[in-house]
């Protein structure tokens, strides 16, 4: 089933009051581990704060980001055409999908980060490729932070069993730089123009940070029936944690996704930088056993990365990919 909205604007509902919930990784274990837990099983999402990333980090690689989408289109066109990695523009993925974004998506690995920084900048593409290393390396380090949080409130007996595989030297994680120009057109349904449209992420866990400009919304599971989008307030000190696809079916369905989509600012652009924290190609999806019970019996087959990639290059964005996996 096809979700996304064919038409780039839209009118669903809007939510206003509810709390995103926040971690602030300087409490106490216990209380964080507990905090971590439920947001995943209730809202897949939450902010986090306190996390460890030096702000000079994130500004370093923001400002190497906006050095880049303001080159001329020509330029920009040489770290691409995305297919899917590379510098992409209003198309997204390779089946259909457009959104008012224009983007680069990365390997997160140093040598392939290192390599295509040839491409992004050839007046400094050591400059752009440091910035960017150190970026990766210092939110991986919080995403397995997270990850063993999660396996530890989980109760696993293996608590660095999500850690380990983007851990691991052929994890397939990514970094994606999004731009997103404010409407040009000043039409009252501007203010609805979707950037990127509604999707759940298909990797582990995604760390995303932005500018202090609005256009994050998610969609609470809770919220079913007519949908009942939240816009989530930009805090560019701290990052927003998404439960993946991937996390989903190892824990059984008990973490989930979470739907999410981008709307483009009226006046502002907006610039988000997002990790997604993948396995390697090979590795098994399948639920942990310990995440199988009566209560919850087993829901999910057991596929590869490298299977679901397969799935998901062939579905339109909003496709609810992981049905696809079910147990009948
Ligand atoms: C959504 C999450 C990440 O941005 C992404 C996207 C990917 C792409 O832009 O190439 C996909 C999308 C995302 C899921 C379905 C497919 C693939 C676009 C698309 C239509 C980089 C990812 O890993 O999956």
């Amino acid at each position: 089933m096809v979700v996304a909205s064919a038409s780039p604007l839209i009118h669903d509902k809007v939510i206003q009051s509810f709390f995103i919930p926040v971690i602030d990784l300087s409490q106490q274990r216990s209380l964080r581990t507990e905090l971590v837990v439920k947001s995943c099983e209730k809202l897949g999402f939450f902010k986090v704060i306190n996390h460890g990333v030096p702000l000079n980090l994130s500004l370093k690689m923001e400002a190497a980001a906006v050095e880049f989408f303001a080159l001329p289109g020509g330029e920009k066109q040489r770290a691409g055409p995305s297919s899917p990695l590379g510098y992409g523009s209003k198309s997204i993925g390779l089946k259909g999908d457009t959104g008012e974004v224009e983007y680069l998506l990365l390997p997160a690995n140093p040598s392939s980060l290192s390599h295509r920084a040839w491409t992004i900048s050839r007046e400094g593409p050591e400059k752009f490729s440091c910035a960017a290393n150190k970026y990766v390396e210092a939110v991986r380090k919080l995403a397995c932070e997270i990850l063993e949080l999660l396996g530890e409130g989980l109760g696993l007996k293996d608590t660095e069993v999500f850690s380990r595989m983007i851990r691991d030297r052929e994890s397939d994680s990514l970094l994606r730089l999004n731009h997103y120009l404010p409407c040009s057109s000043r039409e009252e349904n501007d203010k609805n123009r979707v950037g990127f449209g509604e999707h759940t992420d298909p990797q582990i866990i995604t760390l995303l940070r932005s500018n202090g400009v609005e256009g994050l919304q998610i969609l609470p599971p809770f919220s079913s029936g007519e949908a009942a989008w939240f816009p989530v307030s930009p805090d560019p000190t701290a990052f927003f944690v998404l439960v993946g696809d991937a996390l989903q079916a190892m824990t059984n369905g008990r973490l989930v996704s979470v739907r999410h989509r981008a709307i483009v600012h009226p006046y502002s652009s907006r610039l988000s930088m997002v990790y997604f924290a993948a396995p390697s190609l090979h590795s098994c999806l399948a639920p942990i056993p310990e995440m199988v019970t009566v209560q919850r019996p087993r829901c999910y087959k057991s596929f590869t990365w490298g299977d679901y990639k397969k799935a998901m290059y062939s579905l339109r964005l909003g496709h609810n990919r992981l049905d696809l996996f079910r147990v009948d």
